[in-house]
């Protein structure tokens, strides 16, 4: 059974989990109708995705756990950046926001001895170092490529095997 501090930080988190997919969708969107980028743009629908995925996994567990899993409103998310190289970096802060948010239920699933979800958060704390890690490697290249052509239709080529290299699920 979760406590009641559990259960809020966990729903907490849920709303967290729904607006990275939100915000990951507004960038898939934005993408699609910017020329040449359609990996880029991929990539963005296929983490939309995941987190999706990451927030049902929440959810289930809540209910599971003899709680309630509540499903939040959203704010709108930003709809358009001024470049490809805005997006990424955007996308970086919100995945160090994440592994922030994460660290915090962990540390209050620990003060309340709930060894249970302190387990089942360490997949989610696994997850985010990689995806932190491929959010950096994507923003380095982006950094070198500067506003060369060639290097943004490389990047675009190539993104979708970094990022399987990488681990994401
Ligand atoms: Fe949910 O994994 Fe990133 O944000």
């Amino acid at each position: 059974m979760l406590s009641k501090k559990v259960q809020a930080a966990l729903n907490e988190q849920i709303k967290v989990e729904a607006e990275s997919s939100q915000v990951y969708l507004a960038m898939a969107s934005w993408a699609e109708i910017q020329p040449g980028i359609d990996n880029v743009t991929q990539f963005f629908y296929m983490h939309s995705d995941e987190e999706r995925m990451h927030m049902l996994k929440l959810i289930h567990f809540v209910n599971e756990r003899g709680g309630f899993a509540t499903v939040p409103a959203l704010p709108q998310p930003a709809l358009t950046y001024p470049s490809i190289k805005h997006a990424f970096t955007a996308l970086l802060k919100h995945e160090e926001f994440v592994s922030q948010s994460i660290n915090n239920v962990l540390d209050i699933a620990m003060q309340e001895k709930d060894y249970a979800t302190v387990n089942f958060l360490q997949w989610y704390v696994a997850e985010q170092i990689e995806e932190e890690s491929l959010a950096r490697t994507l923003n380095d290249k982006l950094e070198l490529i500067g506003d060369e052509k060639s290097g943004m239709y490389m990047f675009d080529r190539d993104i979708l095997s970094v990022s399987v290299e990488g681990g994401e699920e």
